[in-house]
């Protein structure tokens, strides 16, 4: 679709008329490409690409190596402060000529700055004395992908793998071009190819020619392929009796494997590693630490340039609070850890779950590099098919105060390395890119990949800032698009988190998929995969006591976030139930309501902002073309039943529990606890997506009745 720029037309025109040609180097091309398609394609005329300067307008890019005018221009200081990746953008004159320079040290640098080059003119700002200069502040920002080599995708809503494995390597489709062109937009340098949940094929050498062709697909793009090591590959293709880390022919195993690979893939990024967790097999199976297994791999990989993500992970069925186990099974490494390993840890100490407190580990690893890991495919969030910006839920995690040395100390301060000085820093985002034509599943969840990227290139971004610019680049500029439905994407998480899991709830959807409603299940082999054992409701209250009188996982964190947390006076609202247990009638302070009418209140409200969120789609009917306004309008309707759906199934179990009604003003549940139990019983194994029957067409009533 055309995005109209009547205001900017003529400005841009004379600023940017043609491209100066850049070197020869396939990201320079690359770079030189994406201008002249993408200036081509704002500007509704053709871009030429000029030997010289030759008339104001010029757009000259490069770095000083490559370009003598970008060398001529003196950029120094401004250059030596964005590092390798960074860029400089600057209206400037070069014999003579108006021009607009795009300049970095490095060919990658100038890709990235004409990336936000484009991004500037796509939200149509102004060109007059234009300056952009940025440098990214984690170092590794990266896409981890949970594809299998049979093409399915563990958490995979869009679709099946990218990767075709078996026309590999012969075959390079455009998809794998144009993925590493949308990543290179908004920043990522780094693809974990595989699942954590690794088979070790993926490292036997057919395999490696393939990935070496990925690699080869992704470089012009600033883009390094890093692999998911299953740490019982020596014994699964390596024909040793152990993965025994500290065992002599394990170690020369792994070193071989990494000659071999570093041989194929020269940039190869290294390994990711999910061991001792889940069924994996890990260095515990051998008597054998966390920091045994990093510092054997980080040793094969480190004389290559290698590095090693570790992740945290862990839990088992041992009886305690499972919240607690990665702190205190990593807690005592600290320090521990080769140069070269992160260890990676989920934004919080459950899973991902719609909104959850910050990890305790983040204030706790002074002397080991952590990176942190945020889900940007939502396994806990409706999947595809419910509208959910997760910008708010990656800020709120990236300012949450850790304390860890003083106040200030924030998530977003400890993984750049600035708290403790860490000397390798990481991000990692579990994609949620797949087949599909849209990439995502839906035209909103493109949304999430793009703020996974600009807030790992700068966590801090606001999350509505990315928002505004992900919609004007999206869709168009028009204020009244722009406004309401950024709106709308920067109060969906909240939404969702309050007809799925209000007032610190967690945990509580149903079996293996994690989509709809299942507070009652109780029937799983292991204790902590029932959501009888997060919201822990009986006759008296609801929530986990994880303060000094319970688990006491609260002591995991700084004394003044423990203190905030374990009080009733001082722990918000949102994360109340995840810390305390709460009698049914207990009044919450904010709201004057007991804790049973505040649920009843949290979860109605949040079906009728889905019915606000639709409203306010059918306000902007005619900006948008009409596909994607259809497809938007559809999945709203779905989520506005399944909302209703996650609040009455909940609703009419906890009540059964508390032994409370509804109380007058909200609407009765349609269907008794047996039908809602018997939906998820009902749901046939292929079908990952359990729906409601209820009929999905018109409005529901409303849950708040007038
Ligand atoms: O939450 C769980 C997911 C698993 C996933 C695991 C992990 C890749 O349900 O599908 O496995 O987290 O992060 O390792």
């Amino acid at each position: 679709m055309k995005v109209s720029l009547p205001d900017r037309l003529a400005e841009y025109q004379a600023a940017l008329g043609y491209v100066v040609k850049a070197g020869s180097s396939s990201t320079l091309q690359a770079a030189q490409s994406e201008l002249v398609k993408g200036l081509g394609g704002l500007l509704g005329q053709t871009v030429s690409v000029s030997d010289q300067p030759k008339a104001d307008g010029a757009v000259v890019l490069g770095t000083p190596d490559s370009s003598t005018i970008v060398k001529s221009l003196s950029l120094g200081n401004a250059l030596t402060a964005v590092g390798n990746e960074g860029y400089v953008v600057q209206a400037t004159t070069t014999g003579g000529y108006q021009a607009i320079v795009v300049a970095a040290n490095t060919d990658v640098g100038v890709l990235r700055g004409c990336f936000a080059l484009l991004r500037h003119l796509q939200c149509h700002r102004t060109v007059q004395s234009l300056s952009l200069s940025e440098a990214p502040k984690i170092q590794h920002r990266i896409l981890d992908h949970w594809d299998n080599l049979d093409g399915s995708i563990e958490r995979g809503y869009a679709g099946k793998s990218l990767w075709n494995w078996s026309s590999l390597p012969a075959t390079i489709s455009q998809r794998y071009t144009d993925y590493a062109r949308a990543n290179a937009s908004i920043g990522i340098n780094g693809v974990v190819l595989n699942n954590v949940n690794a088979d070790s094929q993926i490292l036997t050498s057919s395999y490696l020619d393939k990935v070496a062709a990925l690699a080869t697909a992704f470089r012009p793009y600033g883009i390094a392929v890093y692999l998911s090591a299953q740490f019982g590959a020596p014994k699964q293709i390596g024909g040793l009796s152990t993965a025994d880390p500290l065992d002599s022919a394990v170690k020369l195993w792994w070193a071989t494997e990494a000659n071999t690979i570093y041989q194929k893939i020269p940039d190869f990024g290294g390994f990711l590693v999910k061991a001792d967790s889940e069924g994996q097999p890990g260095p515990a199976d051998y008597g054998r630490t966390h920091a045994d297994g990093a510092n054997m791999l980080v040793s094969a990989l480190a004389s290559h340039g290698g590095i090693v993500m570790w992740r945290a992970f862990v839990y088992k069925d041992d009886g305690t609070d499972r919240i607690g186990q990665a702190y205190k099974e990593f807690k005592p490494l600290d320090g521990k850890f080769s140069s070269g390993v992160v260890v990676q840890v989920k934004n919080g100490p459950l899973d991902f779950q719609p909104r959850e407190p910050f990890s305790p580990l983040f204030g706790a690893m002074p002397s080991t590099p952590l990176g942190l890991e945020l889900q940007i495919t939502k396994e806990y969030l409706g999947e595809d098919t419910h509208l959910v910006y997760l910008g708010p839920l990656y800020e709120e995690v990236l300012k949450s105060d850790t304390y860890a040395k003083s106040q200030g100390s924030t998530v977003a301060r400890v993984i750049d390395g600035t708290v403790h000085g860490y000397t390798t820093t990481a991000i990692a985002g579990v994609a949620n890119v797949g087949s599909d034509t849209n990439w995502t599943g839906s035209h909103f969840n493109q949304a999430n990949w793009y703020v996974f990227g600009r807030m790992a290139w700068n966590p801090d971004i606001s999350a509505q800032d990315v928002a505004d610019e992900w919609i004007r680049q999206t869709f168009t500029n028009d204020p009244a698009f722009v406004t309401p439905v950024t709106t709308m994407m920067m109060g969906s998480r909240q939404t969702t988190v309050n007809y799925m899991t209000p007032i610190g709830l967690a945990h509580i959807m149903g079996t293996d998929d994690h989509y709809g409603p299942a507070p009652w299940v109780n029937n799983l082999s292991q204790a902590d995969w029932n959501p009888v054992y997060f919201h822990k409701a009986d006759a008296t209250g609801i929530g986990f006591d994880r303060t000094a009188t319970g688990s006491n996982s609260v002591s995991q964190y700084a004394a003044t976030v423990r203190d905030k947390f374990a009080s009733r006076s001082t722990i918000p609202d949102d994360f109340l139930l995840f810390f305390q247990h709460v009698g049914w009638d207990d009044k919450l302070s904010s709201s004057g309501r007991s804790i049973w009418n505040e649920l009843v209140y949290r979860y109605s409200y949040g079906v009728d902002s889905v019915g606000t969120m639709r409203d306010s789609w059918t306000g902007v009917q005619g900006y948008i073309d009409a596909k994607r306004f259809k497809d938007v309008g559809d999945f709203l309707q779905t989520q506005h039943y399944e909302a209703r759906w996650w609040r009455d199934a909940c609703l009419v179990y906890f009540a059964g529990v508390s032994k409370h009604t509804i109380p007058s003003g909200y609407a009765t549940p349609a269907h008794d606890l047996a039908y809602y139990q018997n939906l998820m019983d009902k749901c046939p194994s292929d079908v990952t997506k359990p729906r409601c029957p209820d009929v999905y067409s018109g409005n529901p009533s409303p849950a708040i009745l007038q």
